[in-house]
């Protein structure tokens, strides 16, 4: 049983929910559920700690963040079979990729704070500088597709910046934010500063409407980010969001064709699709549309099947792929349920043509392994079927010609473009989306401005007559 982590204790308060295993369909675990009255306790614990951890000099918040780092480390093992069990996802993504950047999240942003000076700017009898504040408490709510990356990558930021924090994990993935709470205790992390509940969407928002909260980072749909921003909004708190997308790939036929199907499969297909960075529209030049269709239906074949994260979710995918047929489109590959995996939340790695640009298909966000393939003719073709979309989240150009490749990135409208490479991630880089995909930008000293507020203090300096 799953209990909460409030002011460095566990607290068993509030009725209890399943998690399921998506592998099996069966239950995996019981988990408490946040209440209001839990809620207001893990924020009056986050508003105990929070002065007193600002208060420390950054480089001694930089040197919690590396022991956390390392505390990470020391549970590797029992991080990655817990982010597996909750979600199903390889073994080989989850030792390379999720756990480790947990331990990566804190390092880099311990040493971004330590060495980021503050602004000074000097004029003849004029000094201003700024000093930069904490927000305070920070309501992290964190998704399910990259529970334990995404966690982290919102803590270390928030945390050494001087804010103690009340982390919501999904109610689909709680296990390696579980963990997480007891490395904080394991390190000997001053209490409060770290607080974790459970609970569904009701306990988030129980969460961001708690006056005394004082910014809210968060990553998911962009229909819970409006519900977020309308809640907090007449307390004036400040938000960062990443939101929803639809993401485009371009690809030119003077690409290396090999590299581009091969970085194609990762952008649709990693973690089932279940990533806001994957691609689902793809726009292919005419003169290989037809070569590259059936080089990737092929490769999507050899995909393993990845499970959805529920049963709901699975559910969702799999209208989509009766939609397709129904808006008249033509299955490359997949469209339905793996033959030998009728248990647990499977669906075909789905590869479709032949919708208009407009249809549900094509503009709504799916969220599972399955992307649409159309032609074009022009590189502004591309560039205004690439950017016919309401969200803005992340694109991929796949071209050998230098010229084109920033041509075509400068125009995308997108806060992400990736040119013949996918996901690859330099965690001092602004990211986040333009459009309905989010407001703000996490990342480097972006993170940084997000959880914290500078104070200008400007100085007039008498001329001295000696
Ligand atoms: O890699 C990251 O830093 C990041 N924020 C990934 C977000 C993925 C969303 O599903």
């Amino acid at each position: 049983m799953l209990t909460h982590f409030i002011g460095g204790e566990q607290v068993a308060q509030g009725p209890v929910f399943p998690v399921y295993d998506p592998v099996t369909g069966s239950v995996l675990r019981q988990v408490h559920e946040a209440d209001s009255a839990v809620v207001d306790r893990a924020v009056q614990a986050a508003r105990a700690a929070a002065p007193g951890w600002a208060a420390l000099p950054v480089t001694e918040r930089a040197a919690w963040m590396r022991r956390l780092a390392d505390g990470i480390e020391a549970r590797f093992d029992d991080l990655v079979a817990a982010e597996i069990a909750d979600t199903g996802k390889p073994l080989e993504q989850t030792r390379t990729l999720d756990i480790p950047r947990g331990a990566a999240n804190f390092r880099a942003f311990a040493e971004i704070a330590a060495q980021r000076p503050d602004d000074a700017f000097h004029l003849p009898g004029v000094l201003s500088y700024t000093v930069r504040r904490p927000l305070g408490v920070v309501a992290v709510i964190v998704p399910w597709n990259l529970p334990f990356l995404l966690m982290t990558w919102k803590l270390a930021p928030a945390l050494v910046a001087g804010n103690a924090v009340v982390v919501k994990p999904s109610e689909n993935t709680p296990s390696s934010a579980a963990l997480f709470a007891e490395i904080c205790a394991e390190v000997g992390l001053p209490a409060g500063v770290v607080n974790v509940i459970y609970g569904y969407g009701t306990a988030g928002q129980l969460l961001v409407e708690h006056p005394g909260v004082d910014g809210v980072t968060f990553t998911g749909s962009t229909r819970t980010g409006s519900t977020i921003m309308r809640s907090v909004s007449d307390r004036v708190k400040p938000v960062s969001f990443e939101l929803g997308g639809k993401n485009a790939g371009v690809i030119f036929a003077d690409c290396d064709l090999d590299r581009a199907v091969d970085g194609t499969v990762k952008s649709v297909f990693t973690n089932g699709g279940q990533v806001c960075l994957c691609t689902e529209r793809l726009y292919v030049e005419r003169p290989i549309f037809e070569e590259f269709c059936a080089r990737l239906a092929a490769r999507a074949q050899t995909v393993e099947p990845q499970p959805m994260i529920s049963a709901e979710h699975r559910q969702k995918v799999l209208s989509y792929y009766e939609l397709a047929r129904s808006e008249g489109a033509k299955i490359l590959t997949g469209g339905g349920v793996p033959a030998d995996r009728e248990a647990g939340y499977f669906v075909e790695p789905t590869v479709v043509t032949g919708l208009s640009e407009d249809s549900r298909f094509n503009t709504e966000e799916i969220f599972g392994p399955v992307c649409h393939v159309a032609p074009f003719d022009t590189e502004s073709q591309a560039v205004d079927l690439a950017n016919a979309s309401e969200y803005g989240l992340a694109a991929t150009v796949w071209t050998g010609s230098l010229d084109r490749a920033h041509r075509v990135a400068q125009r995308l409208e997108a806060g992400l473009v990736w040119v013949n490479t996918w996901y690859l991630r330099d965690l001092r880089t602004p990211f986040g989306g333009v459009k309905l995909s989010g407001i703000g930008r996490e990342g480097g000293t972006q993170s940084l401005d997000f959880y914290s507020e500078p104070t200008t203090i400007t100085i007039k300096l008498e001329q001295s007559d000696a």
